[in-house]
């Protein structure tokens, strides 16, 4: 194997979100776990684990007010001393009595004051914690048609969007995330990532949209989307999840290893893996265990990334320019057919950690210790 394939597996990061760790659950039922953090803390120390066994999850991603503390310049610092550090600060705007007719589009001006005010809190939490990235996601929308004027409410949400731009400091960028439909069922103020790339555009630079790849309809072409994004310097990020029906957030790679693949591919064939591009889990494990369940999916993103940089370039730019269709596409599948699983965890081996991640966090004996030391007090939660 060369050297290079190794060296930009090394160089890729997947960011693990805190809420993964905390419950979750379905609207029907929300399954409580042993073990679960019950603090911000605790949360982090679980991503920690995460990071030790696999050596490429080395930052968490916040959600405000769900990981609410007084200091967090203090939590950092504790993120620091456990071997992570903190990523995306994610904002919510969808949890609160006074969003219910929406958010930053909200007709009510004082509702969308709050709202912002909320955003700009972001931004501060971000300098207090050395984060990089604010992620917005807006549930805003309408449920019925001539609920609200939708043309009103872009201008609503430019409006909040320019504000927040505005704040954001040096080194500091946003990244506004787009999904078809729900909470809002008829319709969603932003949609798709025209509408995201659109606001992003007229904004600048700090400006990037997020692919969350749960968020789209059924069939929708995902890889055309990041390699657009990319070739217009409009990609922020992923959120990575799996979904077989609508945004199940299950583990990405499980659904659908081939479609993250293409995806990989994409983002390699763009030089995306140096691009600033980060490689962010938005999942919720409601029935699987959790840690377990980010570090199988941190290894799927990571095979999958293996499999698309051994592409063999060359000759699939061969076979496309000679019109070969059936050997261009066999170029791709051969790389994708391939067993990376020996590749990774000679990785593994390289970096002095265990080249089966699962196994070697099963034996370390932590789930064991976290179920015994964390009973009493409530429970994180996903705050529905
Ligand atoms: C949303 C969106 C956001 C995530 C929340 C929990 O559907 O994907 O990224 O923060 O869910
Ligand atoms: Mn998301």
């Amino acid at each position: 194997m060369t050297t290079d394939l190794k060296a930009a597996l090394r160089a890729l990061h997947i960011e693990t979100p805190s809420w993964a760790y905390g419950n979750s659950g379905t609207r029907f039922k929300v399954f409580a776990q042993r073990g679960v953090p019950r603090d911000p803390y605790e949360k982090l120390a679980d991503a920690a684990q995460v990071h030790a066994h696999t050596g490429v999850a080395p930052t968490v991603a916040l959600h405000i007010p769900w990981d609410k503390v007084a200091d967090y310049g203090h939590l950092a610092a504790h993120a620091r001393e456990l071997g992570v550090g903190i990523g995306a600060i994610n904002s919510n705007v969808f949890q609160d009595d006074a969003y219910m007719l929406g958010s930053v589009t909200n007709p009510d001006p004082a509702v969308r004051r709050k709202a912002l005010a909320h955003l700009l809190e972001c931004v501060d939490i971000m300098d207090a914690t050395g984060s990089a990235t604010l992620k917005l996601w807006f549930s805003d929308g309408t449920n019925y048609p001539g609920q609200d004027d939708i043309r009103a409410r872009q201008d609503r949400l430019a409006e909040a969007l320019s504000a927040v731009y505005a704040r954001l400091g040096e080194g500091q960028r946003f990244l506004l995330e787009y999904k078809l439909f729900e909470p809002a069922f008829y319709t969603t103020d932003v949609p798709d990532w025209g509408t995201a790339y659109a606001h992003c555009l007229r904004l600048g630079p700090k400006a990037q949209v997020v692919v969350d790849t749960g968020h789209h309809a059924p069939g929708v072409n995902i890889e055309f989307i990041v390699a657009f994004l990319l070739r217009e310097g409009k990609l922020g990020g992923f959120d990575f999840n799996s979904r077989f029906y609508a945004d199940d957030d299950l583990m990405v790679g499980a659904a659908d290893p081939f479609q993250l693949f293409r995806i990989m591919y994409e983002v390699v064939r763009a030089g995306g893996l140096a691009a600033g591009v980060a490689f962010m889990l938005d999942q919720c494990h409601n029935i699987e265990p959790k840690i377990p369940g980010q570090i199988r999916s941190v290894m799927n993103v990571q095979e999958a990334t293996a499999k698309a940089l051994l592409v063999d370039r060359d000759a699939l730019a061969a076979a496309q320019a000679g019109g070969d269709v059936l050997g261009a596409n066999a170029v791709l599948m051969d790389a994708y057919n391939t067993d990376v699983r020996p590749l990774l965890a000679e990785l593994r081996a390289e970096a002095g950690l265990a080249p089966d991640p699962m196994a070697a966090y099963a034996k370390s004996g932590y789930f064991e210790k976290i179920a015994a030391e964390r009973v009493g007090g409530t429970q994180a939660g996903w705050g529905a």
